[in-house]
């Protein structure tokens, strides 16, 4: 008798858990690609989740690279692409912003020479109000395919 009574509201409950915004921006399914010759940059790629309120993303940061640029590819004459620094990158509130191949991304100069694909590479999000996100990013080799 409980469970017929309750049970009507349970899709209900699900949908409002999922279509809540966390207060904070988060990242998930972040990933990088290891470069095809030793030294060269990597890139990283990751799916903003934007908060209660809107955020700008200023900086990213690891502990296994010596520094790490945003970059927005463009497409130029001719079909030809490049890539320009992204100086920041608008987070609506609940809104979600992806990095991924042939898109924006990020790289990674001077990347610790011991990451594997399989190493988890940490990577810090700094926002423009001070705050910052964390992401454990998975490795990929530089011809493997894309975690997600
Ligand atoms: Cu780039």
């Amino acid at each position: 008798m409980i469970i017929r009574r309750l049970a009507p509201f349970a899709p209900f409950l699900l949908l409002a858990a999922c279509h809540r915004p966390a207060a904070e921006p988060k990242v998930t399914e972040a990933w990088v690609r290891l470069p095809a010759v030793s030294g060269q940059p990597a890139a990283a790629y990751f799916t903003l989740h934007g908060g209660r309120s809107a955020k700008t993303l200023i900086r990213m940061e690891s502990a296994l690279a010596a520094k790490t640029e945003m970059h927005q590819n463009m497409r130029g004459m001719q079909g030809m692409t490049s890539m320009a620094p992204l100086d920041h990158v608008d987070v609506p509130a609940g809104a979600t912003v992806q990095f991924k191949p042939g898109g924006n991304h990020a790289m990674l100069f001077g990347l610790d020479p011991a990451i594997r694909p399989g190493t988890a590479v940490p990577i810090r999000f700094g926002f423009s109000d001070g705050t910052t996100a964390e992401a454990e990013a998975k490795t990929v080799a530089a011809g493997g395919d894309a975690p997600y």
